[in-house]
């Protein structure tokens, strides 16, 4: 069956700039995040994760049990403390990120051999989508 873990490379990515404006993501930063080639390295022991975002010019990495509410600071994005939990919905891997911004949060799925993955903040959507290499 399709399995999140493995390494990923993006291959499209829309409205990534106005889910950084509502972040309040500055426009530099926001001028050389939209031009990288993101790539994703997901990691699964049982119920915990570790999702690496990774590019030439900065790394994220985030850990996490499932069903277990965690800080997540997100150090290198918009620098803000949240209260992070992560759920399945069917196939469907949801965070729901708690704190200053509202409806906050991401999903991530396999659909096609390919990894899809919404970030949503405060109304605005940003759909990427990764190949598996
Ligand atoms: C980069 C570059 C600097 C600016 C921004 C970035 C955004 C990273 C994002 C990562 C999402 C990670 C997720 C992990 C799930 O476990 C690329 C670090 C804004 C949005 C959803």
């Amino acid at each position: 069956p399709a399995s999140l873990s493995g390494k990923w490379e993006m291959i499209s990515n829309v409205n990534f700039d106005d889910y950084m404006i509502v972040l309040g993501i500055s426009a530099s930063l926001r001028k050389i995040a939209t031009k990288l080639n993101l790539k994703k390295t997901i990691e699964r022991q049982g119920d915990q994760f570790i999702i690496k975002t990774t590019s030439t010019f900065r790394n994220y990495t985030v850990t996490f049990k499932v069903g277990q509410e965690f800080n997540e600071f997100t150090k290198g994005l918009d620098n803000r403390h949240l209260k992070s939990l992560v759920r399945w919905e069917g196939n469907k891997l949801i965070c729901e990120q708690t704190g200053e911004k509202k409806n906050r949060g991401w999903t991530h799925w396999i659909e096609d051999d390919k990894l899809h993955l919404e970030l949503f903040c405060e109304g605005q959507v940003c759909k990427q989508v990764y190949k598996n290499v």
